[in-house]
């Protein structure tokens, strides 16, 4: 070979050794990659209803009925921190129609409660206590109202998007706007006591209205059923399907056109849908207790059950949004703070040491020195290990040194890149032997694996077996979960 082709030879490879992957699929947009790194976060539920010992206000308590006896943002908010929840969404205003803070849009609102003289304004005292603690701010409010004479007439809407404006105005950048199904039905309706149905496919305009959220909170990821960013599990329960994948195509029943919020297909809502169209990771909503409004004779989840929901939820890729219902007292229960921190910390002790973090890695194949495996294990997201465009599968091979005991496994994949891995065996090396110890499907953001019971071993691999292109994945963990 001539020099000047050798030197043309080494320099493309060079090149080619430090050019990304192409993406795969429908991607993840910037708000989006930022609420993946949220995981896990609260939903609060607190107005007239929590005093009427309801789940749905019919809309007609009294105003004076909202009167906290000792109300503790601050109070609150520490206790989901210590929950390691990372955000706090708000229901600024649920299906009674009572909005916390002082709208000109109803007089339905807390200026008209005892609560702090009739100066109040719950949603600023949460957003205060929320970033005064380093967490992330965002609404819910209820497009069905139980209170509004104007509900199901065509004066409504314009309500409804001016309280959406207000929330958007007042409080900070929000990282989620929190839009339910519950569409119309019996309610007080500023005294007619009827029954009002509307055409949700119609009725609330979505796409003008969410047009008003992308302009006002470009970071805003818009939650429904339907995403348009974060589309619901599917249940209230707080877990995703063991296989599940961050995209997702909403169909309306015909199977055809694009679902309006309430109407998405359900039954694929839990798994999402591979090859998706748009990049709609799953939010896993459950509340801590068994209502969402509080209770007296209700008792939170046990930790054990909240870790549980975790890796089934945040561990399948989703995000986890937890309930939280201060009591009459405007504070969480004792018992509830309890079962927030002890879950907090074993997520934290759980995944506060990393058991691979010294291990060597052999990869079968690897894209050149920017994609290597020492990417696998510098507990960054933004660096990855690749393989070649042409190699879909490859295998890892970790040399732990020493006999390492251990029962959760984390893989993460590089999302921005979209989600490429469709299969993967985990094998350890046991009595001079390798046994498979887990098949898996499904990685994306995050996927935790919790074997049935410690393993005991100084090697793992994990073999990726199906992608329809070139894999990427930015870190590896082996856990032990803590008691
Ligand atoms: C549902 C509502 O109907 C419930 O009351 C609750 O707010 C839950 C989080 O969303 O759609």
């Amino acid at each position: 070979m001539k020099p000047l082709l050798i030197l043309f030879f080494l320099l493309s490879t060079a090149i080619y050794a430090q050019t990304p992957p192409q993406p795969y699929g429908a991607l993840p947009s910037k708000r989006q990659l930022a609420w993946h790194d949220i995981e896990v976060y609260g939903l609060i539920h607190f107005t007239p209803t929590t005093f009427e010992n309801k789940e749905w206000g019919f809309g007609d308590a009294d105003p004076k009925t909202f009167n906290p006896t000792d109300f503790n943002a601050d109070q609150i908010i520490k206790a989901a921190k210590a929950g390691g929840l990372k955000g706090i969404i708000l229901v600024a205003k649920h299906h009674d129609g009572f909005a916390l803070w002082p709208t000109k849009t109803t007089e339905y609102n807390i200026s008209k409660s005892p609560f702090r003289g009739e100066k109040g304004n719950l949603v600023k005292e949460i957003e205060q206590a929320v970033r005064k603690n380093g967490l992330k701010f965002g609404v819910y409010c209820s497009p069905w109202d139980r209170n509004n004479a104007s509900y199901g007439t065509d004066k409504y809407l314009p309500i409804y998007q001016a309280q959406l404006k207000e929330l958007y105005s007042n409080f900070g950048e929000l990282f989620m706007s929190w839009h339910d199904g519950a569409n119309g039905g019996d309610g007080y309706y500023g005294g007619a006591k009827e029954k009002r149905s509307i055409d949700n496919t119609t009725y609330y305009d979505w796409n003008n209205t969410w047009a008003i959220t992308r302009k006002m909170q470009p970071m805003a990821n818009i939650f429904s059923d339907i995403g348009l960013d974060i589309r619901w599990v599917g249940n209230e329960d707080g877990h995703a399907a063991p296989t599940s994948w961050a995209t997702f195509t909403p169909m309306a029943p015909d199977g055809k056109s694009v679902a309006v919020p309430g109407q998405a297909n359900y039954p694929q809502s839990p798994e999402g849908i591979r090859n998706g169209k748009f990049w709609m990771p799953a939010e896993c909503d459950v509340p801590l207790r068994k209502g969402w409004f509080y209770h007296a004779n209700e008792k939170p989840k046990t930790p054990e059950t909240l870790f549980d929901l975790y890796l089934k939820s945040v561990g399948r890729g989703a995000g986890l949004d937890l309930g939280l219902a201060p009591d009459t007292r405007g504070q969480l229960h004792d018992d509830d703070v309890t079962a927030l921190k002890t879950f907090g910390d074993m997520v934290k002790h759980t995944f506060e040491n990393n058991l691979a973090k010294n291990a060597s890695i052999k990869a079968s194949n690897s894209r050149g020195k920017k994609y290597d495996v020492a990417k696998l294990l510098d507990g960054k997201k933004a660096s990855y290990w690749a393989t070649q465009d042409d190699t879909h599968q490859a295998s890892l091979e970790l040399d732990l040194k020493a006999a390492t005991t251990f029962d959760i496994i984390s893989l993460q994949e590089y999302i921005p890149l979209g989600q490429r891995i469709e299969a993967y065996t985990i094998e350890i090396f046991e009595n001079n032997a390798w046994k498979n110890v887990y098949n898996g499907t499904s990685i994306g953001a995050k996927r935790l694996i919790k074997l049935d019971s410690p393993v005991t071993t100084n090697k793992v691999k994990i073999n990726i077996i199906k992608s329809p292109v070139c894999v990427t994945l930015s870190e590896i963990g082996l856990y032990r979960k803590s008691a």
